[in-house]
């Protein structure tokens, strides 16, 4: 067989990288720095024009963050922390990307980042123990290990739509918003999708658009921002409590910081349980409601009592009763779909140019060069907004054309679902990290925590590998096998997997239905990491 890896090796066979990391967002830029400081030659390979990743994509209008920026921000430095001002509870999208423009500069970690190149394709070299990265500007490199920073919500879903490519007016998608903006004014403007990105977005197109027409295929549950400006003595008084804070962020459950519930919702009675719910929906938070009893997501009946409370807030606040039912979710738990945190969201129904058309009475039926059609006829309209979402979780990893040993494809292993251990290796995949990838707490945590913590890990095993002359660090098969049964365990005491999801892989047509997050909780998760590293890296083979 070929070995590519070896023509391209140094003349003394070492690669040309200790470490390549793909993805220059919040992940792809810690890791880098962590890992300059282990004296290893690492570089970050970005597709985009500039670093950012997530938050440099995200553009729409709206885009904002769904976890307070003082947690929603990187714990490593204190000096980083006594810095940097927050102008708001939640940042927008270009706030945080100027913090992260901070962060590569303060760190100086823009020279090792290489832009507008993504990598197409990576194969393993079995005796040399390095991978040959090959990239969409004709470059090889050989590494030693790679490490996949590229993020959940990366591989953007192309709407399954017939006639898509058809329409003559604009077309966009959320996730790959003109960075010098679109102006609705005076525009007739489709939005397709009411998940997270379309509840951001709609308020804001509403202000200015002629008419807005929604296309709702399955309503969500939204609470409450309640974002505001946060004031100087906020900041001050915040920043003395940072070092205390970030230490308990580290030790939380989800990456953020509360008491955590001790009764069932059924344990208590009805008007103790609304008044609680009240505080939650006043938080502003997130996870307000999920946080106030133990079984909000294990026991439907529990559920529904949280449930029904968001649907009767949306019923106070929009006024004709048959909208507010359509927007009412009926088919899903609270919380088993990722709610959504909004501003204005519901209340931009009341306004007259605001149309909602149920997709489930009326389904799309095709894109016309003029609008959309569904059964009911044709909305004409000038732009369409896509906020149909993302090829979650894998999608970013199989893009890469992953080859490991005996030729196997990453893409082929993973087809009835991703296996790995720990959520960090895939048995077979030798020396290739994921950071924040499936069968990890990811998603359902506050994802800069979980970041952290992966990047440490993976940091402290290559310097643990490199200190000890080993070049090949594998999961074994068994390990694998364990980690993936005892994930899907945990999820199955949840009502998670039952529910079509992007976190069941559901959203992608032909995506197999497995539930892709660790629910036991970034603690518990901490603590099988670092007892597998403490025991010699138990659940893996090193060579
Ligand atoms: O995507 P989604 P998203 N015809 O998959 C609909 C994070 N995020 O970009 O549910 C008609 O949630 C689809 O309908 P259905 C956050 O984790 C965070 O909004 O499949 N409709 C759904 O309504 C979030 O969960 C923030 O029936 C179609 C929508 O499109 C994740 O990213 C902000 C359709 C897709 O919703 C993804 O959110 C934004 C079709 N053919 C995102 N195809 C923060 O606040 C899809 N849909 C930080």
């Amino acid at each position: 067989p070929h070995h590519p890896a070896r023509d391209t090796c140094q003349e003394n066979g070492a690669p040309q990288l200790d470490v390549l990391v793909v993805g220059a967002g919040f992940s792809g830029l810690y890791q880098l720095h962590r890992l300059r400081e282990l004296g290893l030659r690492a570089r970050v390979l970005e597709a985009c024009e500039d670093i950012g990743g997530t938050w440099y994509r995200n553009r729409y209008p709206g885009a904002r963050c769904d976890v307070e920026s003082t947690s929603y921000s990187y714990s490593f430095s204190p000096e980083l922390d006594q810095e940097w001002e927050w102008s708001e509870r939640y940042a927008t999208q270009p706030e945080i990307l100027r913090y992260l423009h901070h962060v590569a500069d303060r760190f100086d970690l823009r020279k090792d980042v290489t832009l507008r190149t993504r990598v197409t394709r990576a194969e393993y070299d079995e005796s040399d123990h390095v991978w040959q990265v090959t990239t969409d500007t004709g470059e090889t490199v050989t590494t030693r290990f790679v490490v996949l920073a590229t993020g959940c919500m990366s591989a953007v879903k192309e709407p399954d739509i017939p006639g898509a490519d058809t329409f003559a007016g604009r077309a966009l998608h959320t996730a790959d918003w003109p960075h010098e903006g679109v102006d609705v004014t005076g525009r007739q403007v489709a939005v397709i999708g009411t998940g997270c990105s379309g509840v951001q977005a709609i308020p804001l197109l509403a202000e200015r658009a002629a008419g807005l027409t929604v296309f709702q295929r399955t309503p969500v549950y939204a609470l409450p921002a309640l974002n505001r400006p946060v004031s100087a003595a906020e900041t001050a008084e915040f920043k003395a409590r940072y070092p205390e804070f970030r230490a308990a962020q580290r030790k939380s459950r989800g990456g953020t910081v509360f008491e955590p519930p001790t009764r069932s919702a059924l344990e208590v009675d009805e008007a103790e349980r609304t008044a609680t719910y009240e505080a939650g929906w006043e938080s502003g938070l997130l996870s307000g409601l999920l946080r106030t009893y133990t079984d909000l997501l294990a026991d439907r009946a529990a559920n529904e009592t949280v449930s029904e409370f968001v649907r009767s807030k949306i019923r106070s606040i929009v006024t004709d009763p048959e909208t507010a039912e359509t927007l009412s979710p009926r088919t899903f738990p609270f919380g088993t779909k990722r709610p959504c945190l909004d501003t204005d969201y519901y209340a931009t129904y009341n306004k007259p140019h605001v149309k909602l058309v149920d997709l489930t009475a009326t389904p799309i039926v095709e894109i016309t060069p003029k609008g959309v059609r569904t059964s009911d006829g044709e909305h004409p309209v000038d732009v369409i907004v896509f906020a149909t979402g993302f090829d979650a979780m894998t999608g970013s990893q199989v893009a890469v054309d992953i080859v490991g040993k005996g030729g196997t494809t990453l893409k082929e292993k993973w087809a009835t679902g991703p296996r790995n251990h720990l959520g960090l290796l895939s048995a077979g995949f030798p020396n290739l990290f994921t950071v924040i990838g499936p069968l990890s707490p990811s998603v359902l945590s506050n994802a800069v925590v979980s970041i952290e913590q992966h990047v440490e890990w993976i940091t402290d095993c290559i310097g643990h590998l490199s200190r000890n002359g080993v070049t090949e660090i594998d999961a074994t098969p068994r390990a694998e096998e364990e980690w993936c049964d005892h994930v899907a365990d945990l999820a199955s005491r949840t009502l998670y997997p039952d529910v079509a999801s992007w976190y069941t892989g559901a959203n992608v047509p032909g995506k197999p239905r497995v539930f892709l997050a660790y629910t036991g909780g970034l603690d518990r998760y901490r603590a099988e990491c670092d007892a597998a590293a403490r025991d010699g890296y138990r659940g893996f083979a090193l060579s």
